[in-house]
């Protein structure tokens, strides 16, 4: 049993070195309560982590009706035993004294509390008033990649043909909606290529803008003892500092922020020249080559040199690696996809497998990654507004499809237009065409680009506001109804992670006071609104986990996420199983694509694509014509300079992003002393030359401003490259002595004071990562201004 006791020091744990091909060892990790030993633990319940997409299994310990640790399950093929730091640390949110208990209703401008009957009526009231006065487009659901399965499929079932708005997405816009939208327009359909077993077989690795290390941390240390082991595979990395896997890479390309479409193009333009390209692949399997190698002609290393201030010869050197693997696994995260351009510079990354025919055989993955533990599943089961089952609103055959599992007309299926986007859901309530918006598990008042306008829109009067959350968040406390929920642990659900493995997460323990489930929730609302099928019986038929577990199964069926070889028996007991899983295959499957494209075809995709330059749809026919036999499309796409560039004013390039110790808005890893402790305050890092420059050092007070807005922190210098500030989006206002905002004319501390609302006109994914700042002094280090920044614990630095 390996000890965690430096797991803070350390994240990585104790390296287990394998070749390549052989299986990933066996670690397994714990911790314990302190005082408690394995032989204290009354009971160990199945799950997995929910503090990232990796979907790390463990089982929850738990004496006297309260978890009291964690271990890794040593049988998954997903972690074989292993746990990251907020894995182990992070469950102690779960009895927080501050978990919200009883629901909250506003009165006379005041959250009071109050039961279940009267908050839940009044949200039911509110419904079906402006169902009656306003119609369907009035009401807008805002919901989470940290839910369960079956709690999205209810949730979709009930937006989709209960109430019958088109307004329902989740912050997975704001984390894999450029995945998503990658994986369709290459394959036609959502769904990720490969698996991380491929780790265990690539003899080339490459991050795009994704820090593994720190992000998924247990998945990194599958690369780490590949790296420690016999005949390591190269490792390429693509970000704009020097993180820990850039530490590690052989080749590090730290662009420009929001210069990866130039940089993608030039590594293809090389692969190309090189004549580095699998012909067979890409007459058999693709469509579309020929323009990409037209587009990317031009784009020399020298070319890219210049946008990305990246040297040619390294461009060289990374195009030399990716050209010359035999087993190429890529993984794509945050840093293309909430950068400029992100839909065109992941679909690049699709490009580069299929020009070189890295698909669908051990070792060469392709993993558009997730971000959140459950982003998946809203996607698959229609929560982001596509669809359920990843069917096409502009096929009529899928809609009829979808209205006959749901028993309901078709033309009550909101099918008109492609879903409305997160952003747009908040420009609707801002113009105030939308009336209602109910908001479960994320955090928007801290999440959401540009604060002070989220603020403003979430306070209106006319916008009734209903958030269903654990604690009550920034966003909770502008609510007009706040339902106390249960969580992990406190709940039984499947989710799905990167590599399309479901788990199931058995319940633990009893939630706090009056805390349900999300499901019972929606299932209560349901109720209340007595949502009706075509033949008068109820449109949501089920009413446990497990229930609606078997509705979601029937509408996957025969659709590439087919879930129906899967049971909550069958997730009992071993390890997690990769969807698609049916009776033909009942294992599970490994990777998609094994013998060639199936989900493209123009009758069987999930989308007919978009233009990757404006984003506008591509019509049935047109596709049809492109691309009759589905078959991958190649898509290129022309450099485009960001729209908000540095100027005299701002003349730094802020990205925003993570640390390893903490969760978003920390609601849950800032109330796990040790993670918290481990870094409890917001921080700021520029190069030491910029430092220098400015005449600012280490552990000063710094301002960070922007056109939206200022926020304080402590400077750090890293290694980062000059012209950028980094600063982690983690840091809201619940946990400063006020618990709330300071006015807005004052500089906060939340990252998304400063950035700006824009989004990608392909997957409408808001653009975290390019945004023009200046960074200035406010107070020296050790000065008594600098130690009370933000009136908090520490320092950060
Ligand atoms: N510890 C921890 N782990 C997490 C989470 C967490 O909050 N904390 N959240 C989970 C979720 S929901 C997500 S989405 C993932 C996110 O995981 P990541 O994507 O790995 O995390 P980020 O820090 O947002 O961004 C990754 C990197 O993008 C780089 N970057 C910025 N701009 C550019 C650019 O223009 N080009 C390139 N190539 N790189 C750029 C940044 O320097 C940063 O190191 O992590 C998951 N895991
Ligand atoms: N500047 C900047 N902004 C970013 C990003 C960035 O990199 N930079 N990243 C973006 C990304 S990728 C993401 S994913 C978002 C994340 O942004 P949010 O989703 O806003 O962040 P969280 O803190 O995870 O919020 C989740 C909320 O759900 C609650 N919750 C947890 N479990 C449950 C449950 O079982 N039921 C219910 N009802 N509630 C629950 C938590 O208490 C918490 O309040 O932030 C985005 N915003
Ligand atoms: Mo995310």
């Amino acid at each position: 049993m390996h000890s965690p006791e430096d797991r803070i020091a350390d994240p990585w744990g104790a390296r287990t070195p394998y070749a390549p091909g052989t299986p990933w060892p066996v670690r397994t990790d714990m911790h314990l309560a302190e005082g408690i030993t394995e032989d204290d633990v009354e009971r160990w319940v199945q799950s997995a982590s929910v503090l990232h997409s990796n979907g790390d299994a463990l089982d929850i310990a738990v004496r006297a009706g309260r978890i009291v640790g964690v271990r890794g399950r040593h049988g998954d093929r997903v972690n074989r035993g292993r746990l990251g730091p907020k894995d182990l640390y992070g469950w102690q949110a779960n009895h927080a004294p501050d978990r919200l208990t009883r629901p909250l209703v506003r009165e006379g401008g005041r959250l009071v509390e109050t039961d279940w009957d009267t908050a839940m009526d009044r949200i039911a009231a509110r419904t079906t008033q402006l169902l009656d006065e306003r119609g369907p487009g009035s009401i807008g659901f805002y919901t989470t990649g940290q839910l369960f399965l079956e709690e999205y499929y209810t949730l979709a079932v009930l937006a989709h043909a209960g109430i019958r708005t088109n307004h329902l997405d989740g912050n997975t816009r704001l984390c894999t909606a450029t995945a998503a939208e990658a994986l369709k327009e290459t394959f036609g359909t959502d769904g990720q290529p490969g698996s991380y077993e491929d780790i265990d077989h690539a003899d080339t690795v490459a991050l795009f803008g994704h820090n593994m290390a720190e992000t998924q941390t247990v998945l990194w240390m599958r690369i780490l003892d590949r790296l420690e082991g016999s005949d390591p595979p190269r490792l390429v990395c693509v970000d704009p500092r020097h993180t820990p896997v850039a530490r590690r890479a052989d080749v590090h390309l730290a662009p420009r922020p929001g210069t990866n479409v130039a940089l993608l193009n030039a590594l293809l333009h090389e692969i190309i020249r090189t004549g580095r390209i699998d012909r067979a692949y890409l007459d058999t399997h693709t469509a579309g080559f020929d323009e990409l190698a037209a587009r990317v002609e031009r784009c020399t290393p020298r070319w890219a040199a210049e946008i990305c201030d990246v040297p040619a010869a390294e461009i060289e050197r990374a195009a030399e690696i990716l050209g010359s693997a035999r087993r190429l696994l890529s993984t794509v995260l945050q840093g293309v996809y909430q950068s400029h351009q992100a839909s065109a510079a992941a679909v690049q990354v699709n490009n580069l497998h299929l020009i070189r025919g890295m698909l669908g055989r051990p070792g060469c993955g392709l993993l558009q990654m997730n971000g959140q533990p459950t982003a998946q599943n809203t996607r698959e089961c229609g929560a982001d507004g596509d669809l359920p089952g990843f069917r096409n609103w502009q096929n009529d055959q899928h809609v009829a499809e979808l209205a006959q599992v749901w028993n309901v007309e078709q033309e009550n299926i909101p099918h008109y237009g492609p879903p409305t986007h997160a952003m747009q859901i908040f420009r609707y309530a801002e113009q105030g065409s939308l009336r209602m918006l109910w908001i479960t598990g994320t955090n928007p008042a801290v999440s959401l680009p540009e604060l002070a306008r989220i603020r403003s829109v979430l306070a209106q009067k006319r916008l009734f506001v209903v958030v269903q959350d654990l604690f009550l968040t920034e966003t909770a406390q502008l609510a007009d109804v706040v339902l106390p929920a249960a969580t992990w642990g406190e709940k039984t659900g499947t989710f799905t992670n990167a590599d399309r493995t479901v788990h199931l997460s058995e319940k633990a323990v009893e939630p706090p006071g009056e805390a349900r489930a999300d499901l019972d929730i929606f299932l209560d609302f349901a109720a209340r609104m007595d949502f009706r099928d075509k033949d008068g019986g109820p449109l949501i038929g089920w009413h446990d986990p497990e229930s609606a577990f078997a509705a979601w199964q029937r509408c996957s069926a025969g659709r590439p996420c087919d879930y129906t070889g899967l049971s909550y028996d069958r997730l009992r007991g071993g390890s997690g199983i990769q969807w698609p899983c049916t009776a033909e295959a009942p294992e599970g499957t490994a990777r998609l694509y094994t013998d060639g494209i199936d989900h493209a075809h123009p009758d069987r995709c999930e989308s007919y694509g978009k233009d990757l330059v404006t984003g506008a749809t591509v019509d049935p026919v047109e596709y049809r014509s492109l691309n009759p036999d589905g078959k991958a499309v190649i898509k290129a796409a022309e450099y485009l300079p960001p729209h908000e560039d540095r100027s005299d004013e701002h003349p730094l390039q802020l990205i925003t992003g993570r640390t390893v110790y903490h969760f978003h808005t920390r609601t849950k890893t800032g109330r796990a002393p040790e993670l918290n402790a481990a870094a409890p305050d917001v921080w700021a890092e520029i190069s030491p030359a910029e430092a220098a420059a400015q005449g600012l050092s280490d552990g000063d007070l710094v301002q960070i401003t922007t056109p939206r807005g200022a926020i304080r922190a402590r400077l750090r210098t890293t290694a980062i490259r000059d012209g950028v500030v980094f600063v982690p989006f983690h840091y809201g206002y619940w946990d400063t002595p006020a618990g709330h905002r300071p006015p807005d004319d004052t500089p906060g501390r939340a990252a998304n004071e400063t950035t700006v609302t824009d989004w990608d006109p392909v997957s409408k994914q808001p653009l975290f990562k390019t945004a023009a700042a200046r960074v200035t002094l406010v107070a020296r280090r050790g000065s008594r201004a600098a130690a009370s920044a933000h009136d908090t614990a520490g320092s950060g630095t």
